[in-house]
């Protein structure tokens, strides 16, 4: 492999930090401080300081593998590429389009997102295409695209978040999940603003926090409206703001007056003082934040849950003004693109809607195809899974690892076994690869060059610093070869700016538009917020550009770091409250199932594991699953540190070592959720759907301890060997 020094991104989490890759010593490549990103600062967690690893063949695949005898093997790119393009016509021939599926993941660049839902809308002409980021943040933006009329996770970037005067922190552990984003909230407390963390277990960032409020599971949305209650009751709220820039108080104003602060307390378990001072905390500064992630937004209630939590920055005047505001901090390393350009449903390019016959029009002019031809909405991610191997016969997947990541994973595993034909395309071999009938070993984010948008909007410029070794195609190639395969020999370039240049085209004039934003720019500047639209013919500016990195004599949009300041994106420009009550989670403990489980990540793997389970460093940091509990519950099972725990729901029963710690409510346990075989916390999870966003609720069901007698804990079971494929034959 031939390596030059380049400044590029992390391959993992929504931070995207900045990073530089030069040659290593033996030949391979190291990462170095990249200073000048304002995001990371040069600072990086230990998956992005070891994400190299992943780069030598020694653990990726190298080679098509195709299944014959039962048995994956190595083939020729052809053969391979021949069999999936056969087996798609074939099911679309003998059960019509729709009996062909696509998985996409909010990892893939902007340009794999975007080629991902073109060929299924274009070459398949399926309906049935989704992707992970159902399972990530779908709640935060169906809530903030109800308010807001917008969705972008951040409506500010990091950087004014330790000016202003409060945060509330809902369901986010920054400590494990995006460390050097730590620093903003340790700035704030040092510039005199304080922090309210929100999480049933007391985790490395509810220890920094001047207030951690530790609500049971699937309880935030009466804890959001209790604490709206108190603001009206203590005639906190804004008037002025509320008449000036907001629609619909007085029907949220009823619905959260119904949430006595002691009808709360019972439900959430938070003393009424703590949510005095929590609303004392939040009112008393100029300025505050509340901001959520997974812990609220993984429930069946995630949009109400997120809205209530709206509901609150509206009525406190909290919202679209400098240094205030709602915002969610996404996950993937594409989160935000990975949602704009059409690999969800429901959506088109720029954040569009598919049921717009306006941006059907505006799309199908781009891609030259009849707007009438293009299906409508298809099924959610776990509704796809689950209807795989019945309407839907052959799955192509890209980019996720459902085996593992999927809620009721054995149920899924079992559908995906059901299929007629499964297809992955991936750099390992995967849970979910190691079912598929054909594999195809894709390039990485060191040897590609594409864009990612951070958790800011920021897009940003991924590299090709190093060549990729021999055997591999990138997602694109696979989608062009596909393509051409089925019969559409145009439309699928395989250079990534081209698919950007495109990109741009399909979005101008959406929601979330590119249409600015060039891989020029993104070279020469550290990021550009969408949107950012282009110029208005393009066409030379009177006066000579603005802006750094532009064309000389062309006026170019800066981007837009802040957004709402003026106006709301809805169509009368107000923010629109809406009003939410609580419910109860879709299952709650009962005598069978007396304790709730919740799940989550630590710091050292990343997501199904597939690729931190392959880095030693970070595989000797954090070994396998465990149960996270609280001392009374152990003793009452009579477990001690270390002893295996069954943890059993309706969906079936895993088994890891005890972790016992005060830190967590004793009426709940934690698992984390990056490992498969026997401790796979998703072999418990409830796939129950939340109405609005159908994200499954990650986040809470009903389980029962057992003392496993059997002992010690089996690590080969609770973190197999990562599968390997067969050596290539020479
Ligand atoms: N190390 C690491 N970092 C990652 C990832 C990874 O897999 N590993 N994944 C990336 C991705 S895709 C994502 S989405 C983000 C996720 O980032 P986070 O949302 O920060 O991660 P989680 O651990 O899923 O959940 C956060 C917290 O929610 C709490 N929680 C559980 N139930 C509830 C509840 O009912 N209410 C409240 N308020 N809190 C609850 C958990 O205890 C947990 O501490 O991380 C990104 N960064
Ligand atoms: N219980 C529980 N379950 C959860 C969650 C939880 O909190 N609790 N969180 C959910 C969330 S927020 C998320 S985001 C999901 C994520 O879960 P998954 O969708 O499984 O995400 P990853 O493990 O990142 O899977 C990405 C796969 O794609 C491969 N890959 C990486 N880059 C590329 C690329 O460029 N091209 C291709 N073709 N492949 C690539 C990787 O090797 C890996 O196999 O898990 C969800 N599942
Ligand atoms: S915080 Fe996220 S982007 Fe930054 S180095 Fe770690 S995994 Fe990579
Ligand atoms: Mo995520």
């Amino acid at each position: 492999m031939q390596i030059s020094a380049t400044p590029t991104h992390c391959p993992y989490c929504a931070l995207q930090c900045g990073m530089n890759l030069t040659p290593a010593p033996d030949g391979g490549v190291r990462v170095a401080e990249r200073a000048d990103f304002p995001v990371n600062r040069g600072a990086l967690c230990g998956k992005g300081r070891t994400a190299p690893a992943l780069l030598s063949s020694r653990v990726r695949l190298t080679s098509p593998l195709v299944r014959s005898q039962g048995r994956l093997t190595p083939a020729s790119w052809e053969e391979a590429l021949d069999r999936i393009a056969g087996a798609l016509a074939r099911a679309r021939g003998e059960h019509g389009a729709d009996a062909c599926a696509v998985f996409g993941g909010g990892g893939l660049t902007n340009e794999k997102a975007y080629a991902l839902g073109k060929f299924a809308r274009v070459v398949l002409g399926t309906s049935q295409i989704d992707y992970n980021g159902r399972f990530c943040m779908s709640s935060a933006a169906a809530a903030g695209n109800a308010a807001f009329g917008l969705d972008r996770g951040l409506p500010f970037p990091l950087e004014d978040i330790p000016r202003t005067g409060c945060v509330i922190l809902v369901g986010s552990n920054p400590a494990e999940t995006m460390p050097p984003a730590l620093r903003y909230f340790t700035e704030l407390r040092d510039n005199g603003g304080t922090l309210i963390v929100v999480d049933p277990r007391r985790t490395r960032t509810a220890e920094l926090a001047d207030l951690h409020l530790a609500p049971r599971p699937g309880t935030d949305l009466a804890l959001a409206l209790g604490l709206l209650h108190l603001v009206v009751a203590e005639a906190r709220t804004d008037e002025a703001y509320i008449r000036e820039r907001t629609t619909g108080w007085q029907e949220a104003r009823a619905a959260a007056m119904a949430h006595w602060p002691e009808y709360v307390e019972r439900i959430t378990g938070v003393p009424v003082p703590r949510l005095r001072e929590a609303v004392r905390l939040f009112c008393a500064p100029e300025s505050a934040m509340v901001l959520t992630a997974r812990g609220p937004e993984q429930q069946a209630k995630g949009t109400d849950t997120v809205g209530a939590w709206i509901n609150l920055c509206l009525a406190t005047g909290r919202a679209g003004r400098p240094l205030s505001g709602y915002g969610c901090l996404t996950g993937q390393g594409n989160g935000q693109g990975g949602r704009e350009h059409g690999q969800k449903a429901d959506q088109l390019p720029g954040y569009r809607k598919l049921t717009d016959p306006a941006a059907r029009r505006h799309v199908a002019e781009v891609w030259g195809v009849d707007p009438d031809g293009l299906p409508g909405p298809g099924r959610s991610a776990y509704e796809l899974l689950d209807a795989l191997g019945s309407d839907i016969r052959t799955l192509l997947l890209m980019g996720s690892n459902p085996v593992v990541s999927a809620p009721r994973a054995a149920h899924v595993e079992e559908r995906l076994r059901s299929l007629d034909f499964l297809a992955v395309c991936d750099v390992v071999l995967s849970e979910t690869a190691a079912l598929a009938d054909v594999v195809l070993p894709v390039t990485q984010w060191a040897e590609e060059t594409g864009t990612t948008t951070n958790l800011e909007g920021r897009v940003v410029l991924r590299r090709r610093a190093l060549t990729p070794p021999d055997g591999v195609r990138s997602d694109l190639e696979v989608l062009h070869d596909l393509a051409a395969r089925l019969g559409v020999e145009k439309g699928f370039p395989t250079d990534p700016e081209e698919v950007f240049e495109e990109l741009r085209r399909a979005s101008a004039g959406g929601p979330a538009d590119y249409s600015g934003i060039t891989y020029r720019r993104l070279a020469e500047e550290n990021g550009v917020f969408w949107p950012c639209p282009a110029p208005a013919d393009s066409a030379p500016a009177p006066e000579s550009g603005s802006g750094s990195g532009s064309e000389p004599g062309f006026e170019v949009h800066p981007g837009t770091p802040r957004l709402f300041l003026d106006r709301f994106a809805t169509e009368d420009g107000r923010a629109r409250f809406v009003p939410v009550t609580h419910r109860p989670s879709a299952e709650e403990p009962d005598e069978e199932y007396p304790v709730l489980l919740t799940t989550g990540r630590v710091v050292a793997q990343y997501q199904s594991g597939a690729q931190t389970r392959r880095v030693e460093e970070l595989n000797a940091a954090a070994p396998g699953p465990f149960v996270e509990l609280h001392p009374r519950l152990a003793a009452r099972l009579g477990a001690a540190e270390g002893d295996p725990v069954a943890v059993v729901s309706r969906r079936g029963r895993a088994v890891a070592p005890a972790r016992i710690t005060a830190g967590i409510r004793p009426d709940t346990v934690f698992m984390p959720f990056h490992w498969p075989g026997e401790g796979r916390a998703n072999t418990l999870t409830n796939p129950a759907l939340d109405p609005t966003s159908r994200m499954p609720e990650f986040k809470v069901c009903a389980v029962r301890l057992e003392r496993v007698r059997e002992e010690p804990v089996n690590q080969e079971r609770v973190n197999p060997e990562p599968v390997q494929p067969e050596p290539v034959q020479p």
